[in-house]
């Protein structure tokens, strides 16, 4: 996937600070520390648009990022959204509250947004937070699309078997993802083109 541009556009921690939407939105939701801001950087080939930490909690607001990405012989602006991190219990039950709902409001209530990205991590399998934010993602109708990442933590002749094993688990099509060796970079542009409804190019691609 080409991307030809990638700009920062607007960060938000309340709803209402947020512009209205422009393009196409994809979210991209998961645990604290899970890896949502490496995922970013690493689908638009950029070190360091997103900030990523080692301490977890990193990202506090909501983060608006435009794409431009070539499609055919076309181009397409996409703008992808990185969400706060939930579940990370060292922060303090106030904010983690005010969480909640910032991130429920804008799945819920976001006009322009097409789907949401779960990023989960493959060693540590889906936890209840995830379960339940997959069906409240299910009962909103916006559709979930399912990444274990950091898989290049497992050994490579594990890899496969422990992403089928998620993926039969979950009982939903899952991809597996690592933002240090780009695995599942196209598998993905591929699915959030295709519930962006941005034309995909012909030729196919290897999952
Ligand atoms: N080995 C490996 N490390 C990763 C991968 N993705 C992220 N990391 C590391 O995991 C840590 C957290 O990554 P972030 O991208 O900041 O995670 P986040 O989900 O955005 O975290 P919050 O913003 O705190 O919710 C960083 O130290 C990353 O370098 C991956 O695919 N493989
Ligand atoms: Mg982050």
């Amino acid at each position: 996937m080409d991307v030809l541009d990638a700009e920062f556009v607007a960060g938000a921690t309340a709803l209402g600070q947020l512009p209205a939407p422009t393009f196409a939105e994809v979210a991209f939701a998961g645990r604290s520390n899970v890896g949502k801001s490496s995922l970013i950087n690493n689908l638009v080939r950029r070190k360091k648009l997103v900030r990523t930490s080692s301490a977890p909690g990193c990202t506090r607001a909501i983060n608006i990022f435009r794409v431009r990405v070539r499609t055919n012989d076309d181009e397409a602006h996409l703008d992808l959204v990185d969400l706060p991190g939930y579940g990370y219990a060292q922060r303090s039950k106030a904010e983690r509250r005010s969480w909640g709902p910032l991130i429920e409001g804008f799945l819920r209530e976001r006009p322009g947004l097409r789907g949401a990205i779960v990023i989960i991590d493959i060693r540590r399998g889906a936890q209840d937070d995830d379960l339940q934010l997959l069906e409240f993602l299910e009962s909103i109708e916006v559709t979930p699309i399912l990444v274990a990442t950091k898989v290049d933590k497992l050994p490579a002749s594990k890899r496969k078997l422990a992403v089928a094993a998620l993926r039969r688990e979950l009982d939903r099509p899952l991809i597996g993802f690592s933002s240090v060796t780009g695995d599942g970079r196209e598998a993905l542009w591929k699915h959030i083109l295709s519930v962006s409804s941005i034309n995909q190019p012909d030729v196919a691609t290897p999952s």
